[in-house]
């Protein structure tokens, strides 16, 4: 089986089930062999351990799976170390968020679209191909983590919808519901969590609805049922618990912008040399880890995305 092609986000097709691949390697991780396990997630020739299938002719170590450059962030930090502001504003909203109401639950589609309609996310599951995602977790705090995510990319539920060729922009909502999500009460945030993306950035094939983590149902403190990710812009423009799509010409209004329009922008694409007003962006935390590495450009995505802002001024703005 030849080889080619292979994104590098992409796992292997020589894992029988991709995840269970991520999820060996990460049992070696958390078994204490960091180094050894990293390295084989890595397809890394410097692995002592062999990969648990005999690789395929014309094996080539870097093309094997998306190599994050640094091990899966372990499952209990990545569930228990959040921003979920509908919950409260510390990292440990994991318990209050499992208040959430997810079943049953739909996504309605409006603006610009052939057709409004919702769907509900049972049906909608029947309706995409999914796959499996490695991907890094910038948050413009400075923390960073590293997470196999599953579910399918947004231009699948982007040709559902049947948008208008005049649809610019497409917004995104996350549920407001007064009932379990407490951290609403705080005035001062400019509720329902919103973000936006241009057509271009959504129909980039590295942008992604999230539905599962670590071969599990995602986490309702991670953004069940379904979640928008979008690696290389900060982690605030991946919007959780999404209930309404809209696509627009004017672009959105943002949760973050709205509430402080000089620190946080539109665009937030990642770069380790705009600082935000208050910190500097140039290294990130790995969390679950006491490990701090430098950030890179577009988050090191820039291979796939850079072209979407290649006419764009290349300013501040773009960065924030
Ligand atoms: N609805 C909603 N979505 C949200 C947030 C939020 O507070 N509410 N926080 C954002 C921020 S700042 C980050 S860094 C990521 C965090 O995702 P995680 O908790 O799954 O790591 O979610 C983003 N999506
Ligand atoms: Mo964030």
């Amino acid at each position: 089986m030849p080889i080619i092609n292979r994104r590098p986000w992409d796992l292997p097709e020589s894992a029988a089930t991709p995840i269970d691949f991520v999820m060996n390697r990460r049992n070696i991780m958390c078994a204490g062999l960091g180094a050894i396990g990293a390295a084989a997630l890595a397809g890394s020739a410097a692995a002592d351990t062999p990969p648990a299938e005999a690789p395929p002719p014309g094996y080539e170590p870097a093309a094997m799976a998306y190599d994050p450059g640094r091990p899966l962030t372990p499952i209990k930090d990545s569930t228990t170390y959040n921003n979920f502001y509908e919950f409260g504003l510390d990292k440990d909203i994991w318990q209050a968020a499992q208040k959430l109401p997810v079943d049953p639950w739909s996504i309605q589609i409006e603006g610009m679209v052939s057709k409004p309609f919702t769907i509900s996310f049972d049906d909608l599951m029947k309706k995409v191909k999914t796959d499996t995602r490695i991907y890094r977790h910038r948050c413009v705090e400075t923390w960073a983590m590293t997470v196999p995510w599953t579910g399918f990319p947004l231009s699948q539920l982007i040709s559902l919808a049947q948008p208008l060729a005049s649809a610019k922009y497409i917004k995104f909502w996350t549920l407001e519901d007064d009932r379990t999500m407490t951290g609403l009460s705080v005035p001062f945030f400019p509720w329902p969590y919103r973000e936006g993306l241009t057509m271009a950035e959504a129909t980039n094939e590295l942008a992604f609805i999230a539905t599962g983590m670590y071969n599990q149902t995602i986490p309702k403190q991670d953004g069940a049922p379904l979640r928008l990710v979008t690696p290389w812009k900060y982690g605030f423009k991946s919007i959780k618990s999404i209930v309404k799509i809209s696509f627009v010409d004017k672009q959105p209004e943002t949760f973050w912008q709205t509430t402080s329009p000089s620190e946080y922008g539109f665009w937030a694409n990642v770069n380790p040399a705009v600082p935000h007003p208050r910190w500097s962006q140039a290294h990130e935390n790995l969390i679950g880890t006491d490990k701090v590495v430098p950030t890179q450009i577009y988050n090191g995505y820039g291979q796939w995305v850079a072209p979407i802002y290649a006419g764009m001024k290349q300013d501040r703005a773009l960065f924030m």
